[in-house]
This record gives C-alpha cells, structure tokens and sequence, in this order.
C-alpha cells in the first residue's frame, strides 16, 4: 500500500525505546419523500421502540427509519473501508514485527467490520454493489476524519488512541440501537476496537518516554489529530438535521454533543498520564459540570472535508477506486465459480463431479 501524495511522511522516527531512525527525507440517498405510513402500524412501532424492543429485518418499520438506518449504516460501512488506507500506508515502515502484526491485524479486522455493517445494512433491502458505487461515485459520505493525512508512526498510535476512542464511545453507544442487527454487529466491533484502542495508546505511550524527539513526534501527532477527532461526533446537536429521527426512534441514545464530551473528559486524563498535552488553551475542569469545557470547534474546516476537500479526499476516493478496478478478476472469478456450482446443483444426478 503506497502512501498517498498528502502524506508525505514528516519524521522517520520509531517508537522503539531511546532509538533514533534517521529522519528520511449518497450514500443511499432515496430522492422521493418517504410514504405517509399507516398510523396504527406507526403507532404500535413506536410503542415497541418505547418498550425497547430490538427491530429485526422482517418486522414492520416505517420508511424513514428504514432510510436512516440505510444512511447511517451505509456512512458507517464505508468509513471502515476508507478508514485502512491512512493506516495502511504504514504497514511497510512499522518499526518492528510486533508492530507490523499489530497494525496488518488491526486493518484487516477494519475490513470485517466495513463487511459485518455492509451485510447489516442488506438486511434493509439495499444493495452492497449500489451502496460501493455511491462511495465510488463520490455521492456517498464516510467520516470526516479519515482525510488527514499520516505523516509519521506516531500517528498509528495516535489513530488508534484517539480515532478508536472516540469510535469506541459512539459505537458503544449504538451497541443499544433499536435495529437488531446493527447493535449486534456494534458488540463485536467495539471489543476489537478496544483492542485497537489498547495498542495505539501503547505507541503513543511508548514514544512519549521515550526519547525528546520521539516525545514531540508524538506530541506533534496529537496536536494534528485532536481537533478532528472532536470533529467525528459531528456537528453540534442543533446543526445535526438527523438526530431528531434517530433518537426519536431508538437508534442514537445520546446525542453528538453528549458523546463529544464524554470522549473529551475521558481523553484528558489519559493524556496527563502520558505527559502529553491536548492542543486547547481553553480545556479546563468545570466544577459546576463535571465536565472538560473545551475551545470552539472550526466548523468550517470540518465542512469542507465533509464536502470532498479535506487534505485527503481525492486520494482517498482514487485509492478506493483502484481497489476497485484491480479486484474485478476476483469478482469475475467468484461470479464464475457460483455459475458453475449453480449448473452442477441443476444438473441431473451423476452428471458432472
Ligand atoms: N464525517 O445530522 P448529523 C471508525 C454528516 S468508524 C462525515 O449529525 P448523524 C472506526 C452526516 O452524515 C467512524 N460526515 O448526522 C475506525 C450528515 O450528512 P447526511 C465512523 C459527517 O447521522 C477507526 C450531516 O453531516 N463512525 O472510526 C460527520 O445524525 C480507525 C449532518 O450530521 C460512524 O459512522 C463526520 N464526522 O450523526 C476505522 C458511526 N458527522 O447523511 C478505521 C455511525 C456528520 O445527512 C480506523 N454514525 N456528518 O448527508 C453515527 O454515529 C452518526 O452518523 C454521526 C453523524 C455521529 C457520524
């Protein structure tokens, strides 16, 4: 996997201890307003969502909670995939072969994911091939924080400290969504991602005592990645169009702002025991609240790379493309091979072996 134009790689240093390396040089968007529903079936859904009550596929549901569910999952599925090629890029330099099985294991186990909530969201009645040609075509969304670039090891560790992290605290929280197969593809996820979060968090720690360069190559990590981090839970609740549907219908039980900052007061303590500091001159505790109060958010930026012009938005959506292309014969082959045992079940018996 070779690194993308935007990340150009900035330090070359490992997190290996007082070691110095020198330094090198629409998504499914359905067009037409969703159908007025029966208000009896409307009715008795909503009583089963108030007495939390798990969706299944088959189960009556209105239209708009298909679509969101369709939106949302979709969105998600993709971020997965997208999500491997910041990561990816470093599997050839991992420091050490500790490292490289960590991060290969922790990328692919990227990829289940982005096919456990693909298949979750064909239980919706969508496509998967619609659903890639949406994120192909560029009409599809995926998460913001994916079009930065990974511009030193540092940033692996960090990726995993703080992307996995606030992945964690949103999808434990939709682990409880109303949609039954969603919040159980949510279960296993967070576990494997606990583990992700576990060893970036290692790397980061491992690099801050380490050496003086390594400690700013990791603070230098930090400062970039927080503030898109923050960016993840999406825009502020009264900016958020679609929590109203979701939280009215079970799917989200805590809005963008809430999980923000949780993930704030639960990341700061975790940085003051690594001696590393969060880039906000305005982070302090608020006695009244409880809570880490915390700098204003630029919500330009985080518009901009939502609309396609982040730091790494075309590379990212070229590289996908590619994969694409390239893993046609493997398509063509699978394609082939289901013909061929289709034609062998049809056959009459003793027919070809
Ligand atoms: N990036 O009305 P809301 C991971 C869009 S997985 C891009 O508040 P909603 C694992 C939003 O879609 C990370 N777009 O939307 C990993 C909507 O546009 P639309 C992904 C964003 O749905 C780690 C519009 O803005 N996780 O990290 C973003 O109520 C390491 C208005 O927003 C999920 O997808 C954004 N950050 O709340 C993998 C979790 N934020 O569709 C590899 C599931 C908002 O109307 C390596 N999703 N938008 O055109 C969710 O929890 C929610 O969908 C939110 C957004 C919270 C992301």
């Amino acid at each position: 996997m070779g690194g993308a134009a935007c990340e150009r790689v900035r330090w070359y240093f490992t997190d290996m201890p007082y070691e110095i390396h020198e330094k090198k040089g629409s998504q499914p968007k359905d067009k037409a307003p969703a159908p007025a529903e029966d208000p009896k079936r409307l009715a008795e859904f909503e009583a089963r969502i108030a007495r939390d009550e798990t969706i299944e596929p088959k189960d009556w549901m209105p239209e708009r909670y298909r679509r969101q569910l369709v939106r949302m999952m979709s969105q998600h599925a993709h971020s997965e995939v997208v999500g491997m090629l910041p990561e990816g890029n470093w599997i050839t330099r991992a420091p050490t072969l500790r490292r490289k099985m960590g991060l290969l294991a922790k990328v692919q186990d990227e990829a289940g994911h982005g096919l456990y909530i693909y298949c979750g969201t064909e239980t919706l009645g969508v496509d998967r091939h619609d659903l890639i040609v949406q994120l192909l075509n560029g009409t599809a969304k995926y998460s913001s924080i994916f079009n930065y670039p990974t511009l030193s090891w540092a940033d692996i560790g960090t990726i995993g400290w703080l992307v996995d992290g606030a992945a964690i605290v949103n999808q434990t929280m939709l682990a409880k969504a109303s949609y039954g197969p969603y919040a159980r593809a949510m279960v296993r996820i967070c576990k494997e991602e606990n583990f992700h979060k576990r060893q970036g968090y290692e790397i980061v720690a491992t690099l801050a005592r380490g050496t003086p360069a390594q400690k700013a190559m990791a603070q230098d990590s930090v400062n970039r990645w927080w503030w898109p981090s923050l960016m993840m839970f999406g825009p502020h609740d009264k900016d958020s169009p679609n929590s109203g549907d979701l939280s009215k219908w079970g799917i989200k039980r805590k809005s963008n702002d809430e999980l923000r900052q949780r993930f704030v007061n639960l990341t700061v303590a975790q940085a003051k025991a690594i001696d590393l500091t969060l880039p906000d001159p305005e982070l302090r505790f608020n006695e009244t609240t409880k809570d880490w109060d915390f700098g204003a958010i630029d919500w330009d930026e985080f518009w901009r790379v939502v609309g396609g012009d982040g730091p790494c938005n075309r590379e990212r959506l070229a590289a996908r493309r590619k994969a694409h292309d390239d893993g046609a014969w493997v398509r063509a082959a699978a394609e082939a091979h289901a013909a061929k045992h289709a034609a062998h079940r049809g056959a009459p018996s003793g027919a070809a072996a």
